[in-house]
């Protein structure tokens, strides 16, 4: 990159997630300076921070690792079929070890503003201690869910026991034997965390608001003879992922519902129930997800199969989500997840029929009972998507607050730039491909990557979004998605957290396309030489 005065760095990069790492080894490979800065005290990001017990991948191992390093993929043997978060964080270490980019990363460090400082044309970053750092791009990997949220539930703080949200979960191991646990969510999060401490707690509390759709893992070891296997399959697989909607092994079923007699349908579904991971949601039938009526159809199923597992029958009805119908909020993966209120050490409270008036100095007051605990978790989500955009200030162009341009919701061109905010990426920020997230995080960098090496070779070194293709995109999300049954529900994905002030009314913070409409655009804009940006004005 070409400039009369250097910056500190080339390329300075927030969050050591996966997507922090990749930009490094992308950056790197263009001999770029640069330095990821890091919250944490280890690079993982999501994998750092959610060390409760029970987090593992809710998809297959060996499609969730990164695809661009054979040798990695040669080199590195996954131990389950959906890893748990020890051996993904141990994948993560092992990742920045092989890449050599160790030097590159700042840890314990968190950043408080971004500013474009328009004489200099670099970006300035401070952080919590004042410290300031300069580059001449700034990408931020920030990860979807990352600004965690405690329940906006009079009294947290007075609460005088061991408490912990699930992604501000302790280094030292947490003993639940002999112990009186409570258990807010029951989300993606809270239904794994239930698995594990229902084996050991004295006394097991589970505080539902709303059921969530939970299907079987069923997850296995790999063996020797397995990960051989992966390996000579992984140029298929990548394949596969690459052609299928979200970037699973796996895509939609392409025929409707109603299509197919009850019996032959019903048997597809028990076909899919048998299968391990997500199918069950994303290899359905197409329809499933717009077609109310076909949905209702496989909610009816797959209740009923909740309620072959539950013992009683009042239990079960309660574990069933009536509010929001299969797969338009993330499904869960379980494990053994139902069987656990059949346990005499588990119990279930339903917050719909006796809520949560405060949580005191020793434990939860519903409207009928005083509850006292050794231990609360909080399993109660984050502040989604361009929640951790809103913890630093951001500053662009003509004092632009990207604050103030994302008021009434994101707006980007292909989720990853900002009109107003030159020389900056947003990986896996909103408006860019979702699905199995490493995926989309291999199109984004390379995207990057891709534009950055343009404007090397021509010795530009600034680069703006056009205001137009910004409009183009942003409506395009906003349509994308339109008929998708989801988009009427609650959810992390539609933008709603009712523990942050201002997050009740759904947008659309993510992409609700797919995965191969984003690697297209981004690859049309490419090849027609970027008509979308301005360089060097
Ligand atoms: P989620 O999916 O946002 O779930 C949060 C859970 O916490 C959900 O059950 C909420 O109930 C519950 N919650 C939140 N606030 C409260 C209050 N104030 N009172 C009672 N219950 C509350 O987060 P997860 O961490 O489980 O999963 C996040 C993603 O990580 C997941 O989708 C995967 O992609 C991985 P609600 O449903 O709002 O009634």
């Amino acid at each position: 990159v070409n400039g009369k005065e250097q910056p500190d760095y080339d390329v300075l990069i927030i969050g050591a997630g996966m997507s922090g790492i990749f930009s490094v080894v992308r950056m790197k490979e263009l001999g770029l300076r640069t330095k990821v800065i890091e919250r944490g005290t280890g690079p993982g990001g999501v994998w750092y921070w959610n060390r409760y017990p029970g987090a593992r991948f809710d998809c297959e191992s060996y499609i969730y690792g990164f695809t661009f390093d054979r040798k990695i993929l040669d080199e590195w043997d996954w131990k389950e079929h959906f890893s748990a978060q020890k051996d993904t964080e141990e994948y993560i270490n092992f990742l920045v070890d092989q890449t050599g980019i160790q030097d590159a990363f700042q840890f314990d460090t968190e950043i408080k503003s971004a500013y474009w400082q328009e004489s200099s044309r670099f970006w300035l970053l401070t952080d919590t201690t004042g410290h300031c750092y300069t580059s001449r791009f700034l990408i931020n990997a920030l990860g979807p869910l990352t600004a965690h949220t405690l329940p906006n539930i009079p009294g947290v703080s007075d609460y005088k026991g061991l408490s912990c949200h699930s992604s501000r979960w302790p280094k030292e191991e947490v003993s639940f034997e002999g112990k009186r646990v409570g258990l807010i969510g029951t989300g993606a999060t809270g239904v794994q965390i239930a698995q594990e401490v229902a084996k050991t707690a004295e006394q097991f509390t589970i505080f539902q608001r709303t059921a969530n759709w939970a299907v079987p893992m069923r997850n296995k070891a790999l063996s020797a003879e397995d990960m051989a296997d992966i390996r000579r399959r992984y140029t298929e697989i990548h394949t596969a992922c690459k052609s299928s909607p979200q970037g699973f092994h796996f895509g939609p079923d392409p025929r409707n519902t109603f299509d197919i007699p009850k019996e032959e349908r019903e048997a597809f579904w028990e076909s899919l129930y048998s299968r391990p991971g997500l199918v069950k949601w994303v290899g359905n039938f197409k329809d499933l997800y717009r077609n109310q009526a076909a949905n209702d159809e496989y909610s009816a199923w797959v209740a009923n199969k909740i309620r072959q597992r539950v013992n009683n029958p009042a239990t079960a009805e309660k574990l069933i989500p009536k509010s929001h119908g299969f797969g338009t909020r993330r499904v869960s993966l379980e494990t053994n997840y139902f069987e656990v209120y059949n346990q005499e050490n588990v119990r279930l409270v339903d917050l719909k029929e006796t809520p949560i008036e405060k949580i005191t100095e020793k434990g939860i007051k519903t409207s009928e009972e005083d509850l006292e605990f050794d231990i609360l978790i909080y399993a109660t989500g984050f502040n989604p998507v361009i929640g951790a955009y809103e913890d630093i200030d951001y500053q662009g162009e003509n004092g632009l607050k990207l604050k103030e341009k994302w008021a009434d919701g994101p707006k980007s061109y292909l989720g990853l730039n900002v009109s107003g905010f030159p020389n900056m990426f947003t990986v896996l920020g909103p408006h860019h491909a979702a699905g199995n997230l490493p995926n989309s995080i291999e199109t984004a960098v390379n995207w990057v990557h891709q534009l950055i090496k343009y404007m090397s070779e021509r010795g530009f070194t600034y680069e703006m979004a056009d205001e137009e293709g910004e409009l183009e995109w942003t409506k395009h999300c906003n349509e994308v998605g339109k008929g998708l049954l989801a988009l009427n529900v609650d959810s992390w994905q539609t933008g709603v957290n009712h523990n942050v002030p201002g997050k009740q009314k759904r947008t659309i913070p993510r992409y609700f396309g797919t995965n191969i409409q984003v690697r297209q655009w981004c690859s049309e804009e490419e090849s027609r030489g970027y008509p979308h940006f301005r360089f060097n004005e």
